[in-house]
């Protein structure tokens, strides 16, 4: 099998990410251009759509990449797909739900009604409906999975693990925004990987599969974990800004997916998970590096 990857190597993209891969070829570009898109789809069998702006602080600070990137994007992959009469998987986030309070016993499923409360989450909103839209008017051989919040190597700094992880071993405090009680659902990037395969396999056309592996903690826990690992007390972190319009809780109910396609996540030990986590980032340092002062000074302008 070959793989193409397309990529704009904006800020959040490296290429030396897939340098070591066999058989996987990097092409640079947008795709929002569909001069570039229609003779990759053309020449494939498969589209898989992982491509997005994904940082909500982001969003929130210029929210135009979103809009072009993460609707007009997918709309030009559709676009060619169709044309081509390609398979297609399009990759989303639970943030669609909107979010839910601390107590509520329920869980985000694929009939949960859309709600999202950023502009990210809304262009991801967006660009889910012009798939099912796709599907529906057009037949495009196409299906949709919503995964939790992801952790583990090769993350952007940008993101809550990785930059607490990145500030402890530079012997800065991790920052918590507001009080911490927001509460995330974990997954192991591997164990979202593995769901993406079993849904492009076996997956029913036209569906959408939400992918969780039950890993709820809220922020304040997850610091506290970090800071363990590295052996600082457990107080030692910030509490900064809160950022607008923050999501209290996601939670996944993933049971469409391990009952129909018999996938079930194999990094099941958080503090596990998260050792390995910090082992790659202190082994990769060269790989994270060039990023870090940036995205702090960007926070520190935001108060974070
Ligand atoms: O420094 C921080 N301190 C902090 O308390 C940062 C960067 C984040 N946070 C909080 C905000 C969130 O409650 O941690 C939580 C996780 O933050 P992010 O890593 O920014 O993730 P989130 O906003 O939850 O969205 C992520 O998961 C869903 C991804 O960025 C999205 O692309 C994905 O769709």
């Amino acid at each position: 099998m070959d793989i193409t990857v397309l990529d704009a190597l904006t800020y959040a993209g490296d290429a030396r990410s897939i340098q070591d891969l066999a058989s996987v070829s990097l092409v640079e570009g947008d795709i929002a251009d569909a001069g570039v898109v229609d003779p990759l789809v053309a020449e494939s069998d498969l589209v898989v759509h992982f491509a997005a702006e994904s940082h909500n602080d982001n969003s929130l600070n210029d929210p135009s990449p979103f809009v072009r990137t993460n609707i007009v994007g997918t709309f030009t992959l559709l676009e060619a797909a169709r044309r081509n009469d390609v398979r297609f998987h399009h990759i989303s986030t639970d943030e669609v739900y909107g979010d839910l309070e601390l107590d509520d016993p329920a869980k985000f499923t694929a009939s949960t009604p859309y709600n999202p409360s950023s502009p990210y989450s809304s262009t991801k909103a967006g660009s889910d409906l012009l798939v099912r839209a796709w599907v529906r008017s057009f037949g495009l051989r196409a299906t949709i999975s919503n995964c939790s919040n992801n952790y583990g190597p090769y993350q952007h700094i940008e993101k809550f693990i990785p930059r607490q992880i990145t500030n402890l071993i530079d012997g800065i405090r991790p920052r918590l925004y507001g009080a911490g009680a927001n509460v995330r659902d974990w997954i192991h990037v591997d164990d979202h990987n593995r769901a993406v395969w079993a849904i492009i396999d076996g997956g029913r056309i036209g569906e959408t599969y939400l992918i969780g592996a039950d890993g709820e903690k809220s922020n304040l826990e997850v610091v506290q974990e970090l800071l363990a690992a590295f052996g600082r007390p457990e107080d030692d972190f910030d509490h900064v800004t809160d950022r607008p319009g923050h999501d209290l809780r996601y939670a996944i109910d993933a049971s469409k997916l391990r009952d129909e396609l018999g996938w079930r996540p194999q990094h099941t030990d958080f503090q596990d998970g998260l050792a390995h986590t910090v082992d790659w980032y202190r082994s990769n340092e060269d790989w994270w590096r060039p990023e870090k002062a940036r995205v702090e000074a960007s926070y520190a302008s935001q108060g974070q």
